[in-house]
């Protein structure tokens, strides 16, 4: 990698950061209309996984979807006005902070339904495939989602369709899963079964 690779991938993650700690310093004002979930201390899995990615590869998200969003190149203005419920925000102010898409930049959808976008990613993964066409699906989600049906349901199809594609980059359907250890609620340690 350049130093120029690295540096970019440097700044993308400090903007990111940045923007997150303004967001949060104006929370509390009340004005913006939406429940937030930030991201910060994982600029480095959106930043690392996207800076791999080309324009028209997509992405998929949770609830936790600001440093995704932004490192696949969404619109930082059309991400604010969302939060504040704009008719300008990327979703037309009727989404809010975890609802943030910007198809243009390939970010498809995130979802509040923990492991609902997963499936869809996985979906798109196979319609790349079966089309022939070179693009790659990413999704993002925590290590809390392992937890629901539909992480299982989609591993499986994945795996049963063979989505991980037979040709040059489409081989790469990637699932990424970021751990916080505590998820929104309940630390993952106390699901563990010693
Ligand atoms: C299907 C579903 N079940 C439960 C919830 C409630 N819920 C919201 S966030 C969360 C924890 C998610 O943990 P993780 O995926 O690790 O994400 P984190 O917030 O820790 O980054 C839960 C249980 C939900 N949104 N959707």
């Amino acid at each position: 990698m350049t130093t120029d690779s690295r540096e970019n991938l440097l700044r993308d993650m400090v903007r990111i950061r940045r923007v997150e700690e303004t967001l949060a310093e104006l929370y509390p004002s009340g004005e913006m209309r939406t429940p937030t979930h930030f991201s910060i201390g994982q600029e480095a899995v959106a930043v690392g996984v996207c800076g791999a990615l080309r324009r028209d590869d997509v992405v998929y998200s949770g609830h936790r979807c600001h440093a995704h969003y932004l490192a696949k190149g969404g619109d930082l203005r059309g991400m604010v006005a969302e939060l504040y419920g704009r008719e300008t925000g990327c979703a037309r102010g009727r989404g809010g902070s975890v609802h943030l898409n910007d198809p243009a930049a390939g970010v498809i959808a995130s979802s509040a339904i923990l492991g609902q976008t997963m499936a869809v990613a996985v979906g798109t993964a196979l319609a790349f495939t079966m089309d022939g066409i070179d693009r790659v699906a990413v999704t993002f989600f925590g290590d809390g989602t392992v937890e629901e049906g539909i992480f299982h349901e989609t591993l499986n199809f994945a795996v049963m369709r063979r989505v991980p594609g037979r040709m040059g980059r489409s081989a790469f359907r990637t699932f990424v899963v970021a751990g916080r250890e505590l998820p929104l609620s309940w630390p993952a340690s106390k699901d563990r079964v010693s």
